[in-house]
């Protein structure tokens, strides 16, 4: 035995051991690391019971900027709608409705791109401007016009002798165009459920992370499957209580690693904001001003939500050690920035949500983390992430949505939860009507 340990220490086998363990610590398997879940928790058949409409307001991630190039089309099933996306030869992302307005082919199933930011039909070969929805006649972008023609609605009836196809109106031909940005690998969506806003200018723009994605570097996507009314993830941030029923264990299989948790949260607006969220610790609390002077605007402030959080282990045998303190931005519906801060390291969760259909999502972490972390820590990191989501998603699958509901308003959690909720309302502007008018459809 002694002889053993004594040979592993003269200098060749420390250098070796050393090599080894290097190896492992970057072992290039996990240089990029993904983890998908592989279904949904759903158990049975469940009354989801009343809900807020399904689809709200907000920019979505649609596609990875990886997945357009120049000329290629992609379509986009989202929020009760089909759209066809495209990277023109410009290199721009243009988004506009997916069928055709002649006589409605799937523009994203087999258009080509023309004019260098226009989508050709693949049935009769209209083309349409990525950049305005117009439908134009030629290389110079001139819109077309066209005449509408609506069947007559008395089609069916017996004895109808027609005129079958009556005039509507003579019309410049377009189609819906929606709001593209592209930012840090990702390419972002606009809803929004009212016309005229799906058409200005949004109010709050996705976030540029360069500034600290330059210092770290990209190491990995986990996918979660939820099915539930998609309010009850984000509704998460201003769950405090829920940390410690749900998140109280850190790896799976065991209870001996247990988690303490301190969290907060305040709507960005709150004029107490920084005294509120200030940190006892300084370089900890610098950390989070100076993500507060970078990302919060007069403008953008109504539609955040600050998350924070700072988290503890608890090991068999030892004190308690801090593990990380985090700060989260959730900038509106779909979009979760979480920035952790350590003496150790900086990590970044960039958390999105990307609804499949009504009451199904897929959850996106996209992990950054400081280029001297081994990978399979990070790696290690994001599937722990993944495990706290899964133990979110058994409760999200199976559970109705809290529609009409009890709250303890002489609990701090409680009144918390309220206060979120009343801040999230904000998303569904005009979502109900324009879901109504959406029936008839099946998703
Ligand atoms: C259609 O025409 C037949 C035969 O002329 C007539 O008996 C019937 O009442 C008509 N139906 C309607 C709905 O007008
Ligand atoms: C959250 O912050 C508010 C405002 O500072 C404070 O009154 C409240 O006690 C905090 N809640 C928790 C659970 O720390
Ligand atoms: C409501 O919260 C208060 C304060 O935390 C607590 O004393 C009380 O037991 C709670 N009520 C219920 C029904 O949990
Ligand atoms: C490393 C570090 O400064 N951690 C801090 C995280 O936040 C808590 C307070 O919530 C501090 O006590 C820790 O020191
Ligand atoms: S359907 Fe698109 S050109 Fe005819
Ligand atoms: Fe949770």
């Amino acid at each position: 035995m002694m002889a053993i340990l004594e040979s592993l220490f003269t200098t060749n086998n420390i250098i070796f051991t050393v090599i080894i363990l290097l190896y492992i610590l970057y072992y290039r398997k996990y240089r990029y690391y993904k983890f998908e879940q592989k279904l949904p928790f759903t158990k049975g058949r469940r009354l989801m019971g009343k809900t807020l409409p399904a689809f709200p307001n907000g920019w979505f991630i649609v596609a990875r900027s990886s997945e357009l190039k120049k000329g290629q089309t992609k379509s986009v099933d989202y929020h009760g709608q089909n759209i066809a996306l495209f990277r023109g030869t410009d290199g721009v992302v243009y988004a506009i409705d997916a069928y055709c307005a002649h006589m409605g082919a799937n523009l994203a199933e087999g258009g080509v791109v023309k004019y260098s930011k226009g989508l050709q039909c693949p049935f009769h070969g209209w083309v349409f401007d990525g950049s305005t929805g117009n439908c134009v006649t030629g290389p110079d972008m001139k819109p077309k016009m066209g005449e509408k023609y609506l069947y007559s609605s008395q089609i069916g009836d017996a004895n109808f002798t027609g005129p079958a196809l009556k005039l509507d109106k003579k019309e410049i031909i377009k189609i819906k165009k929606w709001q593209v940005r592209e930012l840090g690998g990702f390419i972002f969506v606009w809803y929004h459920a009212i016309e005229e806003l799906r058409t200005k200018t949004p109010p709050y723009e996705p976030f540029d992370l360069t500034e600290y994605t330059n210092k770290l570097s990209f190491r990995g996507t986990s996918i979660n499957k939820v099915q539930s009314h998609i309010q009850d993830i984000p509704e998460n941030g201003g769950d405090l209580m829920h940390f410690f029923y749900v998140h109280y264990s850190f790896l799976p299989f065991t209870d001996a690693f247990k988690a303490r948790w301190k969290a907060n949260w305040s709507r960005a607006d709150n004029p107490n904001l920084r005294e509120e969220m200030k940190h006892e610790v300084d370089y900890i609390n610098d950390f989070k001003m100076r993500l507060f002077d970078k990302y919060l605007n007069d403008d953008n402030k109504p539609y955040i939500g600050i998350i924070t959080l700072d988290s503890y282990l608890l090991m068999p045998g030892c004190q308690e050690i801090f593990f990380f303190n985090a700060t989260g931005f959730q900038l509106g519906s779909g979009l979760v920035y979480l920035f952790l801060k350590s003496p150790f390291f900086e990590t970044i969760f960039f958390q999105h949500l990307e609804p499949v259909e009504k009451y199904y999502h897929n959850i996106y972490h996209e992990i950054y983390a400081s280029n001297y972390l081994p990978y399979c820590i990070t790696a290690l990191m994001l599937r722990l992430e993944a495990q706290q989501v899964m133990n979110d998603g058994k409760i999200w699958d199976n559970k109705q949505f809290a529609m009409s509901t009890y709250y303890n308003m002489s609990a701090d959690a409680d009144k918390l939860l309220f206060s979120w909720r009343t801040w999230f309302s904000q998303f569904y502007e005009g979502c109900k009507e324009a879901e109504e008018k959406r029936e008839q459809l099946s998703w």
